[in-house]
Formats: C-alpha cells, sequence, structure tokens
C-alpha cells in the first residue's frame, strides 16, 4: 500500500460561474491557499483544489438572458474565477470545471455504483419548485404574497408548481449511517455549532431526494436515461472525487482520496455533510475526513447584492490595497469559521498597524542598523541574556503553537500568536535600544540585531502561508536560502550564520496612504 501519511488534500467549495466572482469567493479561496501552504511548509504533500460548478437551471437560465449558449457563458465566466484565485496568488493544483471530460466520467460512474446498490428509483416529482435555489420547498417552508405569488421563505425566491418524472435517492436510508459518522468522527462537520444543527436536522427525519431532471439539458446525462440530466448538486459534489482520478484507480492523485478537508460556506454545509456522504456510502467510497464551514463576509454588516450596489470586485481591492494585504486583512480580521465585516478603514487599520507597523518598522530599523553598524553582514553574537533566550524561545515555539490552531482551522488564533512575537520583538528592541549600545558596547549591539534577524527569520517562515510574497521578501533580505525555509527550519538549528553577507534591506511593508493624500 503506498504511503498516505503524508498526504493533504484539501479543497474549496465549486463556484457559480454565472455572475462574476465576489470577495465571499476570494475570502474562500485564501483561507483555503493558506491551510495549503501552511501544510506544504509543514512537511505535507499537498493537493489543492478549485474550481466552477458549470451546470444547472441557473446557468441554463443566465445564459438564456444573455443570448448565448450555457457553454459559452461558463467559457467566458470561469475563466474569471481562475484569474481572482491566480492573482490573489492561491497555489492551487487544479482548476476543475464540472464541464471537465473526466468530471462527466467520474459522475456518471457515480451514479451507476449509487444505483448498483439499489439506492436510486424512478419516480414523479412534484412541489414547489425555486429556480434561483435550484430546490424544491415544502408547504410549510413557502409563504404568499398579497398578489399570488409564492415564495420561499428562506431565500424569497419566487416558486412554482412542477411536476416532472425523476430519479430517486434513498437518502431515507442513510439516516442512521449519518448520526452514526457524526458520533464517530466529530470533526466531519465542523465548527462544532454547525454540527449541533446537522444532528438535530438529520435526527428530525430525511425524505428521499430527488437527483435528475428532465426540464432542461444543461447538465451531466444519467447513464442509460438520455433524458435526464443529473441534479447539479450530484454533479457538483461529485467534482472533490474527479479530482483525485475516480474511478481509475491508478491514477497518481488515486491516494489523495479521502480528503482531508472541503473548505466551504456555511450556506451549502447540508450537501456537504448530509447528501455528500450518503452518496459516497451508497457507492462504496471513503468519505472525506472533515468538511469546516466558514462565516460569511458582510460589507459594514450589509449583504453583498446587486441592487444595494455593493458588490465587491475582489480585484479592485487588490489594486487598492496589495495581494497580501488583502489575504492578510481577510485571515487576521475574521475568526475562521464565524461571519466578518469588511470595510475600508478596517482593512487600512490592519495594513498600517500590523503590517507596516508592527512587522514592516521593525525589519526595516534592525536591517538598516545591520547595515550601517555591521557592515552589512549577519551580526556577531555574544553571550546570551535571559531577554534574548526568551525572545528567541518564543519564536521557535511558533511552530508547534502554530499546529495546535491549525487543527481547528483557526487561522486568526495563528496569526494572532505570531503577532505576539512581532510585539515582543519590538518591545525588546525598543528596551535593549541597540542604538545607544552603539556608542557603549558594540559587543552587545551585535546580539540584540543578531536575535533580532534571527526573530524576523522565524516569523518570515511562519507567515508564509499568509502573505506568501512579502514572507519570501523578507527572507531574501535576511539571505535565506531558498531550501531553508520549512517549518522544521524554525529552529536554532537552523539559525542565521555570523558572518554571512546581506542584501541591501528595502521596505516591505508599505503604510497604506489614502489617493488624495499621495496627490498633495
Ligand atoms: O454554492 N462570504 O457556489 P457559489 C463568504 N456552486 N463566503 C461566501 C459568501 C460570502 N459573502 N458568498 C458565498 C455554490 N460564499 C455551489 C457550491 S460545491 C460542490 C458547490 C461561498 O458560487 C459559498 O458559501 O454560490 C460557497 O462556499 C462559495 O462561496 C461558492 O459559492
Amino acid at each position: 500500500m503506498a504511503d498516505s501519511k503524508n498526504k493533504f488534500y484539501i479543497t474549496t467549495a465549486i463556484s457559480y460561474p454565472n455572475g462574476a466572482p465576489h470577495i465571499g469567493h476570494a475570502y474562500e479561496v485564501v483561507a483555503t491557499d493558506a491551510i495549503a501552504r501552511f501544510k506544504r511548509l509543514d512537511g505535507f504533500d499537498v493537493y489543492f483544489q478549485t474550481g466552477t460548478d458549470e451546470h444547472g437551471l441557473k446557468i441554463q437560465q443566465t445564459a438564456m438572458k444573455r443570448g448565448m449558449t450555457p457553454k459559452e457563458l461558463v467559457d467566458e465566466v470561469s475563466p474569471q474565477f481562475k484569474n481572482v484565485a491566480e492573482q490573489l496568488n492561491c497555489s492551487f493544483d487544479r482548476f476543475i470545471r464540472t464541464s471537465d471530460k473526466d468530471h462527466y466520467e467520474a459522475c456518471q460512474e457515480l451514479w451507476r455504483r449509487m444505483e448498483a446498490n439499489g439506492d436510486i428509483y424512478l419516480g414523479k416529482y412534484e412541489g414547489w419548485y425555486s429556480v434561483r435555489d435550484e430546490g424544491y420547498f415544502s408547504d410549510d417552508e413557502i409563504v404568499t404574497d398579497p398578489d399570488g405569488t409564492k415564495r420561499s421563505i428562506t431565500s424569497g425566491a419566487p416558486v412554482e408548481w412542477v411536476v416532472e418524472e425523476s430519479y430517486f435517492f434513498k437518502l431515507s436510508a442513510y439516516q442512521d449511517k449519518l448520526l452514526r459518522l457524526y458520533e464517530e468522527q466529530p470533526q466531519f462537520v465542523s465548527p462544532e455549532t454547525r454540527r449541533n444543527e446537522i444532528v438535530s436536522f438529520v435526527k428530525s427525519g430525511l425524505q428521499d431526494i430527488s437527483i435528475s431532471r428532465t426540464t432542461f439539458n444543461w447538465g451531466i446525462p444519467v447513464p442509460d436515461a438520455p433524458k435526464h440530466v443529473m441534479y447539479v448538486w450530484v454533479d457538483a459534489l461529485a467534482n472533490y472525487i474527479t479530482g483525485c482520478g475516480f474511478p481509475d484507480e491508478s491514477n497518481p492523485r488515486r491516494d489523495f482520496w479521502p480528503a482531508d478537508a472541503h473548505i466551504i460556506g456555511k450556506d451549502i454545509i447540508r450537501f456537504h455533510t448530509i447528501y455528500w456522504p450518503a452518496f459516497l456510502m451508497s457507492a462504496g467510497i471513503e468519505l472525506p475526513k472533515r468538511v469546516f464551514g466558514h462565516g460569511f463576509l458582510f460589507n459594514r454588516g450589509e449583504k453583498m447584492s446587486k441592487s444595494v450596489g455593493n458588490v465587491i470586485d475582489p480585484l479592485e481591492l487588490v489594486q487598492s490595497y496589495g495581494v497580501d494585504q488583502l489575504r492578510y486583512f481577510f485571515m487576521r480580521e475574521v475568526p475562521f469559521g464565524q461571519d466578518g465585516n469588511y470595510s475600508h478603514e478596517a482593512i487600512v487599520n490592519r495594513i498600517n498597524a500590523d503590517l507596516a507597523n508592527d512587522l514592516g518598522n521593525l525589519a526595516q530599523r534592525s536591517l538598516s542598523m545591520i547595515a550601517k553598524n555591521c557592515d552589512g553582514k549577519i551580526p556577531e553574537k555574544g553571550a546570551y541574556t535571559d531577554a534574548d533566550l526568551a525572545l528567541l524561545k518564543a519564536a521557535y515555539a511558533l511552530p508547534e503553537k502554530s499546529r495546535a490552531s491549525m487543527k481547528d482551522f483557526a487561522l486568526h488564533t495563528v496569526l494572532a500568536d505570531i503577532w505576539a512575537v512581532v510585539s515582543e520583538a519590538n518591545r525588546y528592541f525598543a528596551t535593549q535600544e541597540p542604538w545607544i549600545l552603539r556608542k557603549t558596547d558594540e559587543v552587545r549591539m551585535q546580539t540584540v540585531l543578531y536575535v533580532t534577524a534571527e526573530v524576523l527569520r522565524c516569523i518570515a517562515i511562519m507567515t508564509a502561508p499568509f502573505i506568501p510574497t512579502s514572507a519570501g521578501k523578507l527572507l531574501d533580505i535576511l539571505a535565506v536560502d531558498q531550501n531553508s525555509r520549512m517549518f522544521a527550519d524554525v529552529s536554532e538549528n537552523k539559525a542565521l550564520k555570523s558572518g554571512d553577507v546581506l542584501p541591501a534591506p528595502q521596505p516591505i511593508f508599505p503604510r497604506y496612504v489614502e489617493p488624495e493624500e499621495a496627490e498633495n
């Protein structure tokens, strides 16, 4: 058996390319990228997949409105999602599109296996259907407007009565198995609050679900029943196994399955923690280890909507603030798993306080002192004082601390712990006053500058998953070898070597200046 111990497979949800990418999409792919990079730097063999979910009625209808075919629409919009992920410096290994050929094959095989297991039957579906939600609602889930229009209570979308021949999946047969799964694998649904919601939902009873449609044709055909296309969620969820080459057992990515984590938004947690494991159990495929539902980002507390006019293009944010700045804001500002807000002021505050002042100034001040007073070389170190040892100890403890927080995907805690060391280093630098030592005790000055540079090295490695370009620059100006930038290198054994020549220091974290101030 191949060694799968060191493998780590992580995915985002796949986005609907029926409109341009928004900040919620950017948030999800950046967070997932930070986890993927973290694991790589921690020595794992990582496979990271993101992509677009291209079938379904919604896409077909948007295409019709725009006078194009569904394929033309997704071919135009899907690359915009890929571009956003690339512009945000996300290190995905595959950008999957559900219109990819191998995905058709994977979906049809998944279907055949569920059918062979006796879980698919032909029936008639009728009910209140919402095009916008691509789902049916029961009588108690809809309201009637004064003008007679019926709407879904949860989404507000209009619904219509639809009767169609449809294949059904016996979800009802999986209630006990799912409850056992949540019991035996408590982290399967994370965070905890989401798990509680799902457990009580499943306890209240599961009904079979309709998994094919005959009312439109933009989807993957059901095997041997070409009138039917698969319900878009069967198709969409299967993307995760397509990525591992399913059903080809000899595919080089085969061993990445089961996935370690599906990172998704809280609105689609039921699909991922009820439907998905039930489909997989039915088909005899191993289950993913974990589904993590993150919160939503709001614009000053308001939901994004085209009518309010507050839908923000992530590329504009990148333009205004910078890639690493935006990534840092996303990961530091909102406890991962909870909802959060963004605003210009909040982003600027993070950039200027945490990046420019705390980390940027420390690097700039210490490294320019080294350039001037130590001949541009890593300083010599004399005997360590308690203060030196305490700071170094805190820096070397970061990998272990971060790993512990990462077990719960607490990205904000990882950053808070790193920044606690940044603050400690700032206090150390201010208390040790190397600019005074320069005149009174040069040996001690060198030691203080050495310790500061060594702590900066550790901080740079630890921040690399979050702000990869800036962390890389900081490591460059510390002359750290490209092959010594892993978490395992955050240790005394790999400490900077006195006498190594440093390149000229450059500022890495510019302050954000309002455009009107910059003009004056
Ligand atoms: O749901 N803040 O696609 P999608 C944070 N195709 N995350 C947000 C958000 C916000 N304001 N708005 C949306 C779909 N998201 C399906 C998924 S997976 C097999 C199929 C998140 O384009 C949302 O929760 O509507 C989801 O995880 C992702 O963005 C894509 O949403």
